[in-house]
């Protein structure tokens, strides 16, 4: 059987801004949809998505996973040792980097910032009007994870638009692409500054890369490469999580009362706003071989667009999937990925929203929009450019 051609563009400006609109019709057209805009296929579907991020022999990574194929164009980057790799090569670098990113390194972290938490969410509190994208979801991430990585405080705000344009970069070469670029700058180069050794501080995350390179885990240049996965991978993915988090309250008043009453579900609330609102909502995977999904035939060598926030909101998977609700059973959403390349951040990123949730949660007694959200266009993020609110102190 031949997939059904849609004319849906996953990239144009429209789905962007508002891509669960769409959703539905690409869940509903079947298992697999053929993208003719993008000359590729997609699966929408919680159980197909899945199944395709399972079977990481068949739908592998080492092709990239955007829209190009590193097969048969140049990588816009040399390729993700993490990311854009298959086994053996993913697995040697990823237990590599497990190691570094440990439940005792997290362990370690923790008080220092949880500090920062509170004294975020005591000012913010005290404003009791901010902005839940520039001084909370941007702010966090940025006082705790660079530090933590040891990368130098000069320019490190380059950070953000540098991982904005490498996920823009998934997508095609498009209008978003090209801003994303501009909006740059120097940020790439600032970023290959500071992987390197001497640049890393003593005790952070990058150095410890290098100490495993020392020990003949990886080479010095795979260290300098696995750093930047750090750099790319660890700040607009939390920034925007953070923010969804709070738009997901705001947009659902009755969730923050509960959480009052059972605060308890601290950590799940971060879990059920992944779901409801998944950051990273799509990542492409390269067929090795052809393959039968839900009765049609996808032949070797394809692109196949996954659309993570998609599963996340299939009524096939969740009830009432378009409600942000706290205490729904756990289901385990495909928000982190699934599977072999599932984040190697999620601890990161459960850490900090949790101590930001916890830390409000103690000083606010109820949380509501201040103004019109307004999104900012990302080829794979879902991003909010800023988020008004207002908090009554509890
Ligand atoms: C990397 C990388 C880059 C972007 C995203 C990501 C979500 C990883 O450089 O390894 O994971």
């Amino acid at each position: 059987m031949l997939a059904p051609r849609l004319s849906i563009d996953p990239f144009d400006e429209a789905f962007l801004a508002d891509p669960y609109a769409q959703h539905q019709a690409l869940r509903e057209a079947g298992p697999v949809v053929w993208l003719e805009p993008i000359q590729a296929y997609g699966m929408a579907r919680f159980s197909e998505v899945q199944a395709g991020l399972r079977d990481y022999g068949t739908f592998c990574s080492g092709r990239g996973v955007g829209l190009s194929d590193f097969a048969a164009e140049t990588p816009w980057r040399p390729p993700s040792l993490l990311l854009e790799a298959d086994p053996p090569l993913h697995d040697r670098t990823r237990g590599l980097m497990n190691r570094i990113v440990s439940w005792q390194a997290l362990k370690a972290i923790r008080p220092v910032w949880q500090e920062r938490a509170e004294a975020l969410a005591d000012r913010l509190v005290e404003q009791r009007r901010f902005d839940a994208v520039a001084e909370l979801g941007e702010t966090y991430p940025m006082l705790v994870f660079p530090d933590t990585i040891g990368v130098p405080v000069e320019g490190r705000e380059k950070l953000l638009a540098y991982a904005a344009a490498v996920f823009n970069a998934f997508g095609p070469r498009n209008a978003i692409f090209d801003r994303g670029n501009e909006q740059a700058g120097d940020a790439a180069e600032w970023v290959a500054k500071a992987c390197k050794r001497e640049n890393l501080s003593e005790g952070g995350w990058g150095m410890a890369v290098y100490e495993a390179a020392d020990r003949g885990e990886c080479s010095a240049d795979e260290a300098e490469r696995l750093v930047r996965s750090f750099l790319t991978a660890g700040v607009d993915t939390t920034v925007n999580g953070i923010g969804h988090m709070m738009l997901a309250f705001a947009s659902f008043p009755g969730e923050w009362q509960k959480l009052r009453e059972r605060p308890h579900l601290v950590k799940r609330a971060f879990e059920e706003s992944l779901r409801w609102d998944s950051t990273v909502q799509t990542f492409f995977r390269t067929t090795t071989m052809a393959v039968e999904v839900g009765g049609v035939t996808i032949p070797a060598g394809s692109k196949v667009l996954l659309f993570l926030a998609a599963a996340n909101r299939d009524p096939r998977k969740w009830e009432d999937p378009d409600r942000f609700a706290i205490d729904r059973p756990l289901g385990g959403h495909v928000g982190f990925g699934f599977g072999i390349h599932q984040c190697l951040g999620q601890m990161v990123a459960r850490l900090e929203a949790e101590l930001v949730l916890a830390a409000l949660l103690k000083r606010v007694k109820s949380i509501r929009l201040a103004g019109e959200p307004k999104r900012r266009l990302n080829n794979t993020l879902h991003a909010i450019a800023s988020l008004p609110v207002e908090v009554e102190p509890a």
